[in-house]
């Protein structure tokens, strides 16, 4: 193929609730949306692409508006004169521009959707993936009381979700987790997400959470931090996943070598695209390391895509792959839905949904032409 066009979109999606991790509070989603129109042996065809970056470079050093500049002035520079363009060397095209992984994955992601829709592909199909539904599990954020967080988790529970993750902090850990480890009983799939705000002092806290039986404790130390997370997973029970080391294959490579990671937390734009979380999930499955997709609040578009990387083989554990009404009263694609605990894998052609029009310009805050021939 060959680009003929790139608009970015970027959209303003408020969410249900507030959701408070330990590095802050979101109230709205600004998403960001790549639309690539490229010519192909089959006519034009058209792919969309999500950026996964938060509003402000708390998550990860990237954000947004940031990503918005590097795809503008860099990444799609790079791509537009390429004939025979293919999703596959999207990432060989962008490798002299350093870093920037959920930028250049966007651009991936909206690539390889206009090439599968070209070709009248599914992502599943394209991705060998095993199942047509994948296990859903939630991410709840920290509340005000315990009270409340044991109210979040039943409703959750009663809708049917088949694990629950609680994000802790320093002073909302062994407490809450304890409550709703009494709440639910022995047999609810439960973990705990600290989104990096512990450190290796804290040892004796994070070891407290070892009698609860959660699945695994996700990030609880620094990015850089892969020899001190190695060091704690020697003194705890509980097996520790790691999200935000997790920028690449190579850096998954060193956390199993390290064994600073049992559990690998897969999200397609902290890695640079779905081509190189699907290297993450062969290197974890070779080395019987158990994966599992994790979620960025992501609209219909990407979380109907993580749904179907979630459905290859490696993936043993539910993901963060919730339904769209998790987060959000109107989705900007036809929403995802979870049923009996499960996700439903589109099999319709190209990576993802595409936003519905109507509802697309409802939501959008700004549209910029990155390059038109
Ligand atoms: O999409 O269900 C979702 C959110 C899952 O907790 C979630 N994501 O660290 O895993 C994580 C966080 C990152 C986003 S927090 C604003
Ligand atoms: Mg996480």
């Amino acid at each position: 193929m060959i680009i003929t066009e790139v608009r970015l979109h970027r959209v303003s999606m408020p969410l249900i609730a507030p959701f408070t991790t330990s590095f802050g509070t979101e109230y709205i989603r600004e998403a960001l949306l790549v639309e690539v129109t490229a010519e192909t042996q089959n006519g034009a065809v058209t792919g969309w692409g999500e950026c996964v970056a938060m509003e402000e470079p708390l998550y990860s050093a990237e954000y947004v508006d940031g990503c918005t500049e590097v795809i503008r002035r860099w990444l799609v520079p790079a791509l537009t004169g390429v004939e025979g363009l293919v999703a596959e060397s999207v990432a060989h095209h962008l490798r002299h521009v350093v870093g920037h992984p959920m930028a250049k994955a966007a651009v991936e992601m909206a690539v390889l959707d206009a090439q599968l829709r070209a070709a009248g592909q599914s992502f599943q199909s394209y991705l060998g993936a095993t199942r047509s539904s994948v296990p859903s599990g939630v991410s709840v954020g920290i509340q005000d009381s315990i009270e409340q967080t044991l109210h979040v988790v039943a409703g959750y529970l009663d809708e049917g979700y088949a694990r629950i993750k609680l994000k802790i902090a320093p002073g909302w850990d062994v407490e809450p987790v304890r409550a709703v480890r009494r709440m639910v009983g022995d047999d609810v799939l439960l973990q705990v997400d600290a989104n990096a705000a512990y450190t290796l002092v804290d040892t004796s806290t994070l070891r407290r959470l070892d009698e609860f039986d959660l699945l695994l404790i996700e990030q609880p130390l620094a990015e850089n931090d892969l020899r001190q997370h190695a060091q704690l997973a020697s003194r705890l029970r509980t097996p520790i996943c790691l999200d935000e080391s997790i920028v690449s294959a190579e850096s998954a490579a060193d956390a199993i070598t390290l064994g600073a990671a049992q559990v690998i937390n897969i999200k397609p734009g902290r890695v640079g695209g779905y081509l190189e979380a699907v290297r993450i999930h062969d290197l974890a499955k070779a080395h019987g390391v158990a994966v599992w997709c994790g979620g960025m609040l992501e609209t219909g578009l990407g979380r109907s895509a993580n749904a179907a990387l979630a459905a290859l083989p490696g993936f043993v554990l539910p993901g963060d792959i919730s339904a769209s009404a998790r987060f959000y009263q109107l989705d900007i694609t036809e929403p995802v839905e979870m049923h009996g605990g499960e996700v439903e894998v589109d099999a319709t052609p190209g990576i993802g949904r595409a936003p519905i029009p109507e509802i697309l310009a409802r939501f959008r805050t700004a549209e910029i032409e990155v390059c038109r021939r």
